[in-house]
């Protein structure tokens, strides 16, 4: 049934070509857990390699646009060093030498993972409203932070940011079955979809 909110009918695309990056901030733990669950299983669902899903966690919200910010540039200079290493490797070889005494970054990462620049970022945190104005200061100044980021750095950035009265909002938003007004529905699924549909459509409007 067509319901007023949410995405809309759902469409899927294939993110098995993606590099998606999640930052979480931790406060609020039992709630983000939930959030980070639901966006994981979202990515998985589309395609998204597990291998290819890296996630970070930051202490509070205020943290998350900072880390987005670092965390793609550093992706794109590894992707950059990792190219530069390879031409290195190739013109060392026909030259006949040793790539040994290179510097780390231009030698292939452990991981099994892409190296590529991430396609898409998801930040994930829950403000909730207490008696002081912590809150609005802490929620400006992200929601404006993570605009500002995925704006200047080219990257989609998909804002996983809850701002709840209560906790009891929080957990049903979080699809935690028993919480008040809750119908079920993980909000971390419907980001986990986003940054999947905004990952593959951002490569065709490169
Ligand atoms: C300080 C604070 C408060 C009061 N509430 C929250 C919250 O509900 N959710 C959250 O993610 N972070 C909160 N923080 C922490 C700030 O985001 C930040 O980590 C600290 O101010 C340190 O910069």
């Amino acid at each position: 049934m067509a319901t007023l909110k949410g995405p809309g009918a759902p469409k899927s695309y294939d993110g098995s070509g993606l590099r998606v990056g999640i930052v979480h901030a931790r406060w609020n733990t039992k709630i983000i857990n939930a959030l980070l669950s639901g966006a994981k299983k979202a990515l998985a669902d589309s395609g998204v390699k597990e291998e290819n899903i890296v996630i970070q966690s930051v202490p509070g919200s205020y943290e998350l646009p900072f880390a987005v910010q670092r965390m793609y540039a550093s992706s794109q200079l590894q992707s950059t060093a990792l190219g530069a290493g390879s031409l290195v490797s190739a013109a060392t070889d026909l030259l006949g030498g040793s790539t040994s005494d290179l510097p780390s970054l231009t030698k292939e990462p452990a991981s099994k993972g892409s190296t590529a620049p991430f396609d898409a970022i998801i930040a994930i945190g829950v403000l909730i409203k207490g008696e002081t104005m912590h809150f609005e200061y802490i929620a400006d100044a992200t929601s404006q932070g993570l605009m500002r980021v995925q704006l200047d750095a080219g990257v989609p950035v998909v804002f996983g940011l809850l701002t709840v009265l209560t906790e009891e909002q929080g957990l049903a938003r979080a699809g935690i079955a028993g919480a008040g007004g809750n119908d079920g529905h993980n909000h971390g699924s419907d980001w986990g979809s986003a940054a999947v549909e905004l990952g593959v459509k951002r490569k065709g409007w490169a």
